[in-house]
């Protein structure tokens, strides 16, 4: 006789689950035994967190939801940060916790946390599951609310006797295609008009434009209408050889070199925009007209009011945009001619041998060791802002960042699922020594995954993003450093290998052997942050005399 644990494995094999990351505790060790008789892998983290990342990272890069297991209360807690992650970076995930029984308690409050409540503000859809008959209904729910636009986290607490209670035999609910509807013709029409106006046109691609669905299109329209695009953090890499017409990424709100083809637009095709990213530009009553095209309508903001949207399925909807049109732009390339100023000042330095080497000098040697498919993931700290800049990326989803909650901790679980999914292809994480720390006991699971893995740390023994603001805002060097463990010897306990960068020239063979000799491999190299200030600071303001805002 089957029970409630084995409905929801079936139920989770029917939706095609084939891997949980997580932590069980005693109140799923009824789902636990009933794993043991799926199809479905059961792959333990060190840390609910780290599960959490790795799920909602599986969600990013499949378009299918990932799913993570805790226990209730302590460990369903340690899915918070996930959870948020998750809900403002758009990542389907299902979040499955235990609870202690609900029908009957023989251990009073002991350890028992309003779960469900507390996950209300952090997922699309929070629910507890009291009856065995509901599980094929809730959780193809549950799928279909976490994948839906805009995707998020949905969690679902099954108590443990619900779990163990025998259950009749009730029918999976069977999944069918569904396409999302394409933008209405009169918006279409409206959009075009003001494209066919357009003096100096330009597109921006934003985090949605990621959408495993969306990328296709994305490039049709762009090598269609030969506008040139810049992007934001989380949109790099969506137009596949469209190479000639980017003219960077916006990792700064504004005031930075591409700026200066986003304040000379008069308008902005914004696609795929997601407002919980930090602005990669700010409108304002005379600043360009801004066109949205996305699958969700804009929500307004002081920011960002566009003019007019495109709300629909994205690759189908600029299809008809391009249609209407294609052949009809004199003005498409205005803004071309800033190109090469702009990317080339991008470039400065970024081969120059000092050492510590500098954020650019890192960023081109990562870029000369990862070829045009492998994938980078970052953590959070401040060669982000080093990256999302200078790092060219020419397939989607190549550079994982966290521009929605920038959380630290997420660069090596997000890695691991990069490389978990994409075996032939070269993983690279990139953390600080800060965001390692914050889930670095996830290397055991590396490592018994055994997956091909490399991990870069940038050692300035200090938060220094945070140390970098606080001098930027004249405050004393005060309260943000701290000691490192030996990094080789760290990978080394746990069966890692591990090297110490010693010289600059030295950073690109280290980290192609790292990947010849395959394994987890962990290369620590000292960073120079001076640059932080010379460029993002003294460098933008001389240039646009007036001052940066880095963005965290
Ligand atoms: C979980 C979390 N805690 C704190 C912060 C605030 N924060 C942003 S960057 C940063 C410092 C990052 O330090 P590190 O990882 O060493 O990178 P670095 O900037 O030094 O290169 C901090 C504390 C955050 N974004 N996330
Ligand atoms: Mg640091």
């Amino acid at each position: 006789m089957a029970k409630g644990s084995d409905l929801l494995v079936a139920a989770l094999e029917n939706e095609g689950v084939d891997r949980i990351f997580g932590v069980p505790g005693e109140e799923n060790l009824d789902v636990v035994e009933s794993l043991r008789n799926s199809s479905i892998k059961l792959i333990l983290t060190r840390h609910e967190q780290g599960a959490a990342f790795m799920a909602a990272t599986y969600g990013r890069l499949t378009g299918k939801p990932g799913v993570c297991i805790t226990t209730l209360g302590p460990g369903a807690l340690n899915l918070t940060t996930g959870a948020a992650y998750a809900l403002l970076g758009a990542m389907p995930m299902i979040m499955l916790t235990g609870q202690k029984g609900i029908m009957s308690s023989r251990q009073a409050k002991f350890q028992i946390v309003d779960v469900v409540s507390a996950f209300k503000p952090l997922t699309k859809l929070s629910l507890q599951i009291v009856s065995t008959s509901s599980i094929p209904t809730i959780v193809r729910d549950a799928f279909r609310i976490a994948m839906e636009e805009r995707p998020g986290p949905v969690l679902l607490e099954l108590p443990e006797d619900i779990a163990g209670e025998e259950a009749e035999d009730v029918a999976m609910v069977a999944q069918h295609p569904i396409e999302i509807p394409v933008a209405h013709r009169a918006s279409l029409d409206r959009a075009a008009e003001m494209i066919l106006k357009a003096k100096r046109p330009l597109i921006m691609l934003g985090a949605a434009a990621s959408r495993p669905r969306s990328t296709a299109g994305i490039g049709g329209f762009v090598r269609r209408t030969q506008i040139p695009f810049f992007t934001t953090q989380m949109g790099k890499g969506t137009v596949p050889g469209g190479g000639n017409l980017y003219m960077g990424t916006a990792a700064l709100s504004e005031r930075d070199y591409v700026h200066e083809a986003v304040d000379r637009a008069d308008l902005i095709i914004a696609i795929g925009h997601d407002t919980i990213e930090k602005p990669p530009f700010i409108m304002g009553p005379k600043g360009p007209q801004v066109i949205h095209v996305s699958y969700t309508p804009a929500n307004v903001e002081r920011v960002y009011f566009p003019q007019c949207e495109v709300v629909g399925d994205v690759g189908p909807s600029l299809e008809l945009l391009a249609d209407r049109v294609e052949g009809r732009l004199h003005n498409a390339g205005a803004l071309l001619g800033l190109r090469e100023g702009i990317l080339k000042r991008l470039a400065d330095r970024a081969t120059e041998d000092r050492w510590p080497p500098t954020p650019q000098r890192i960023v081109h040697d990562v870029r000369k060791v990862i070829p045009e498919d492998g994938i980078v993931a970052l953590d959070n700290g401040m060669y982000k802002i080093w990256f999302a800049r200078n790092y060219r990326t020419y397939v989607a989803n190549t550079l994982l960042l966290d521009n929605a909650l920038a959380t630290m901790g997420a660069g090596l679980p997000s890695a691991m699922t990069a490389a978990m999914l994409y075996p032939e292809r070269r993983v690279l994480a990139v953390c600080g020594d800060g965001g390692f720390m914050m889930n670095s006991q996830e290397m055991e699971t590396a490592v018994r995954l055994k997956l091909n893995l490399v991990v870069l740390i940038l050692e300035d023994s200090a938060y220094g993003m945070i140390r970098w603001k606080q001098a930027v805002d004249s405050f004393p060097d005060f309260g943000l450093t701290f000691g490192n463990p030996d990094f080789v010897k760290y990978a080394e306990s746990y069966g890692a290998k591990g090297t110490r960068v010693e010289s600059t020239d030295s950073l690109i063979p280290t980290l192609e052997n790292a990947f010849k000799s395959g394994g987890v491999h962990l290369v620590a190299v000292p960073i120079d942050y001076s640059e932080n200030t010379r460029v993002l600071i003294d460098e933008l303001r001389e240039k646009l005399k007036t001052v940066a805002e880095p963005a965290e």
